[in-house]
């Protein structure tokens, strides 16, 4: 079983390092601007890709992932939203299980289907406890996967729940407030549930700024997760990269 981006993201966390990845929607790759941003995010010292989506109508994840490798040598991670966005040219994959919802059939059912097209992908698989947060509005992740999130001021649950996931044996828990949300997860609950888990928390969802992304590192998340706001302005990754490296840091 290959382990290596999960043993470096462990290595980080226990070295108190923080990650940033540039989420990539494969439906709005265009090959014009690609290039640029992923010069963009090598200058940045972006750490991680995430490619995926919760509804991605394109079907040519195997070239997206091809054009990305061609241009930097980012480590690719496949973020999906369906069961068919699996590309074996990815370095890993996350194994969502939407732990935050009450439907079996992103708790596990799809899994089951999809197992050994995973297996025979040869891919790092990562397997992740998936929280949907209420962002302030219905997004494409609440509304396709038919299951409440949890509502933003209930730190309990959600730290409740990331234990769960923890304790099920899930390697990384992912809060996401959904792309382009209203309103990104609060730093009181990224506090709550970082300091409840040991694994490695990923935080995203409607993050439009670098003072968000360092004060959720400041926080306790250990990789920020942002597509959107980048996908609009592509200036700001290099700040958002910056402000989070910058957590860092030891403090002396
Ligand atoms: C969505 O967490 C990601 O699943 C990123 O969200 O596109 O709003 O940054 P944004």
């Amino acid at each position: 079983m290959k382990d290596a981006i999960y043993t470096a993201l462990l290595l980080k966390k226990r070295t108190r390092r923080k990650s940033f990845a540039l989420l990539i929607d494969p439906d709005k790759v265009d090959a014009s601007k690609t290039a640029s941003l992923l010069e963009l995010a090598s200058d940045a010292r972006v750490d991680y890709l995430f490619v995926g989506g919760s509804l991605v109508v394109s079907d040519h994840l195997d070239q997206v992932v091809r054009q990305i490798k061609a241009h930097c040598k980012i480590p690719i991670i496949l973020f999906p939203g369906t069961p068919s966005q699996v590309s074996p040219e990815a370095d890993a994959l996350l194994y969502l299980s939407l732990i935050s919802g009450r439907n079996p059939e992103l708790l596990i059912g799809q899994h089951v289907i999809s197992a050994p097209a995973v297996r025979k992908s040869g891919l790092e698989i990562i397997s992740t406890g998936y929280m949907v947060i209420d962002g302030g509005a219905p997004t494409t992740v609440s509304y396709i996967s038919n299951a409440l999130p949890i509502p933003a001021d209930k730190n309990e649950i959600a730290l409740c729940t990331a234990m769960a996931g923890e304790m099920l044996g899930m390697k990384l828990i992912y809060m996401d407030a959904g792309s382009g949300a209203r309103r990104p997860i609060s730093t009181e609950m990224i506090e709550r549930v970082s300091a409840s888990i040991e694994i490695p928390l990923l935080i995203g969802g409607g993050i439009q700024d670098p003072e968000k992304v360092y004060l959720n590192a400041k926080a306790g998340a250990d990789l920020i997760v942002v597509g959107n706001a980048i996908e609009k302005d592509p200036s700001l990754l290099a700040e958002m990269a910056s402000a989070l490296h910058s957590v860092s840091v030891p403090e002396s």
